[in-house]
């Protein structure tokens, strides 16, 4: 129970500093990615989404996905429909990587990974060579195939910086 208390206070204060942010930065999208990134990626793991996926999970529906300096991607989990071009921008200073796990992708998608890999090994072999975005720079990919894609940042996937796509 105190514990249930401490979290929604936690949740509350969080709320307030990205107003707080939002209102003190009023350019940058540093502060609006940050600002919304962080209040979905609170309440979402990738649990309760499975059964239901309606009401827990929050998908955003946008084709842009910025790859912050807090080692996150923002929005973490977005929709878009089938044939949409999806464009992640790397609003940071850190440099990111979008990779696909092959194994959390539709049958019969296409395999993504910035740098253009085939398969995740590949990916993973070529990085930092190959598959790299850096400061500034932006990756896209059309997803076809409907369903749901797990992906990740291959330098930061310890640190939490995955998403999930969901074609409808
Ligand atoms: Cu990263």
């Amino acid at each position: 129970m105190n514990e249930h208390y401490s979290r929604r206070r936690f949740l509350a204060l969080t709320g307030a500093a990205s107003g707080v942010a939002l209102a003190g930065c009023s350019s940058g999208s540093g502060g609006g990615s940050g600002g919304g990134g962080g209040s979905e990626a609170t309440e979402t793991g990738d649990s309760g989404g499975g059964s239901g996926s309606g009401g827990s999970g929050s998908w955003t529906e946008t084709s842009t996905v910025e790859m912050t300096d807090e080692l996150a991607f923002a929005p973490k989990q977005i929709q878009v429909s089938a044939g949409t071009t999806v464009t992640w921008e790397n609003v940071g200073a850190v440099a990111h990587s979008v990779t696909a796990y092959e194994g959390e992708i539709p049958d019969g998608a296409t395999y993504f990974a910035s740098g253009g890999a085939e398969s995740e090994q590949a990916a993973n072999d070529a990085y930092p060579d190959q598959g790299s975005i850096a400061q500034g720079e932006t990756y896209e990919h059309t997803f076809e195939t409907t369903g749901t894609y797990e992906y990740y940042c291959i330098p930061h996937e310890m640190s939490g910086m995955v998403g999930s796509i969901k074609v409808v």
